[in-house]
């Protein structure tokens, strides 16, 4: 024994022993930090994924490029490059104009299937279905099937645009009302055209899309077959909650309000959101109509049903809203089942929920130039600023001493998602501090067992821990499991406190992952230049490498530092890894 646990440590465990049989959620922090994407792009105007477990994340650049940000950076290539088909001149884009919208087809890992909208060179907006190239980075430029052209000419604003996926399988795609101020087309409230609509389209069958049968207005019911709801004004971002399918829609106002359009998963279309009769919650008086000569304002207003927005706000210093996602990052937090929204003029983000009856909560108070929310793969939530040429990332930690910045945050936040740690303290994880073997057995068993488990009673196995040692549940545990032998006999003792060193930590970890009787390969003591083949635990240490856990403490030459001891953040590496947990 080297040296003692330092009491902090003693107390947490004493706190992780006393809430020992519930799952990980002792830990009080939640800590909310935007962290910036490395590497510019230009005008990002979105951000999605593929949902094909490669956890790439494609970024919309509104000059008409896709770009793929993968392993830190952004891919110089870029997956799409339709520039040529969209009016803008370098990074200068008329209007509102440029590309819209991006979404990948669900089954886009067996058939490659994504589709874009965009303005095209006349104003009007194309949806258009792409498939990817044998280069999984790169796309088919030639292979666009154009699916809808809605004619947009007259004003370059309130295009809509933004494209998704609903928990139907069917495609949503939104439409602004035409543009120019006030509605002048009375669009909003015609369901002769699809401009200020939420449209529903099922791209899986018919030529080149069929209605799906449940559209509020299809068939011989009056009404354009794709619109799925209305009245509204530019619908520019919104989004399906991943977890619940519920459909939230940002609707941008005109010089008052601007507002939240919630539908619960599986409600019937036909919602009429009242634009241009309704501004958010307060009525619209109408003063802009160039279809009807003269003018006829509010003529389609009287005696019509309005759904309501589930929030809105006013103007000043806000004026456009963007609207988010549903937060289900994988770091349990405050955020989870929040919507959260920004404003583009005041760079405000906040969050909401029907639970807390759609009360807004200011959660950053950014300079950010919001043009957009982005959602990837393991679930974080993005946030595109026009005026830095970036993507942010929202993200929260549990920690207090593990911010999202630290190199180990993903693995010891999976950790703590795993149930395999709460923490050194009621906040803290104490990634710094020295790994004893009797935190790696609390580790070990929660990492075998599960979150849940409770080990039996102690019976007082090894010399060295008594039953009323904090950690004796576990270690004995971990001795029924066929991990330890223990460090020493005559009499057996444990050596709790005693560091953990990287040699005996490859069989610990082999062991859990293969069971107490695997035995590895023999060395071939080529692999890591500090590990001859002679070396005690080589065949251990040389297959640790072999499936992929350890990368080895340094290069040139390879080498593994088998007599390091190591820290609470680097045993959170190599536990994530040998766990195969899912990083957020
Ligand atoms: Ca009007
Ligand atoms: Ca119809």
């Amino acid at each position: 024994m080297r040296d003692r646990v330092p009491f902090f440590a003693v107390l947490f465990l004493g706190l992780l022993l006393a809430g020992a049989g519930v799952a990980a959620a002792a830990v009080s922090g939640n800590t909310l930090t935007i962290v910036p994407v490395a590497g510019t792009v230009d005008n990002p105007v979105g951000a999605t994924h593929a949902g094909d477990g490669s956890n790439r994340l494609f970024v919309m650049e509104r000059p008409g490029g896709i770009r793929i940000y993968k392993n830190g950076q952004y891919l110089t290539t870029p997956f799409l490059n339709i520039r040529s088909l969209i009016p803008c001149s370098g990074s200068s884009c008329p209007g509102e104009r440029g590309l819209l919208g991006l979404a990948f087809h669900p089954s886009y890992e067996t058939n490659g299937f994504f589709y874009v909208s965009y303005t095209r060179m006349d104003g009007d907006i194309v949806l258009a279905r792409y498939h990817v190239s044998t280069n999984p980075d790169v796309a088919d430029a030639a292979s666009a099937l154009p699916l809808l052209t809605i004619e947009h000419s007259a004003q370059s604003n309130h295009n809509g645009g933004n494209l998704a996926f609903g928990p139907d399988g069917f495609l949503y795609m939104s439409v602004g009302d035409g543009g120019g101020g006030g509605d002048p087309f009375e669009s909003g409230q015609s369901l002769n055209t699809m401009l200020g609509k939420l449209l529903r389209i099922d791209v899986d069958h018919g030529s080149p899309y069929a209605i799906p049968a449940g559209n509020p207005f299809a068939g011989a019911t009056p009404g354009l077959d794709e619109i799925w709801a209305y009245g509204l004004r530019n619908p520019w971002r919104f989004s399906f909650d991943r977890q619940t399918g519920d459909l939230y829609i940002g609707d941008v106002g005109q010089g008052a309000r601007e507002e939240i359009d919630f539908q619960a998963a599986g409600a019937a279309g036909g919602q009429n959101y009242g634009w241009d009769c309704r501004e958010g919650k307060i009525a619209y008086n109408d003063t802009s109509d160039t279809v009807n000569n003269p003018p006829v304002f509010n003529a389609d207003c009287p005696g019509r049903t309005f759904v309501e927005p589930v929030l809105d706000y006013p103007h000043s210093p806000e004026c456009s809203i963007t609207g988010g996602y549903v937060y289900r990052g994988r770091v349990s937090s405050f955020l989870t089942g929040q919507y959260i929204y920004g404003d583009y003029c005041s760079g405000k983000i906040w969050r909401t929920s029907a639970s807390s009856s759609w009360t807004p909560t200011l959660i950053s108070d950014t300079s950010f130039s919001i043009s957009s929310f982005g959602e990837g793969e393991n679930g974080r939530v993005y946030v595109a600023d026009l005026a830095s040429q970036t993507l942010q990332w929202i993200a929260v930690s549990t920690f207090a001493d593990v911010p999202p910045t630290h190199s180990a945050w993903s693995e010891i936040e999976a950790i703590q998602t795993a149930g395999i740690t709460n923490g050194c303290d009621a906040t803290r994880f104490c990634p710094n501090n020295t790994l004893t073997r009797a935190e790696m057995a609390i580790f070990l068993v929660r990492g075998i067992h599960g979150p849940s488990f409770t080990p039996p009673a102690p019976t007082g196995v090894f010399a060295d821990v008594p039953t009323t040692y904090w950690a004796a549940p576990w270690i004995e545990q971990l001795r029924a499991d066929g991990i330890t032998s223990g460090c020493a006999t005559n009499p057996l003792r444990f050596c709790p406190e005693s560091f953990v060193g990287r040699a005996e930590m490859t069989i610990f970890l082999l062991r859990a992952r293969h069971g107490s009787t695997y035995m590895p390969p023999a060395a071939t003591g080529t692999v890591f230049a500090d590990v001859p083949a002679s070396y005690w635990a080589a065949s251990w240490i040389e297959q640790l490498f072999a499936e992929g856990v350890t990368n080895g403490c340094a290069t040139n030459p390879l080498r593994y530092c088998p007599a390091d001891t190591l820290s609470r953040a680097q045993m959170a590496l190599f536990l994530a890894r040998s766990f195969n947990l899912p990083l957020p």
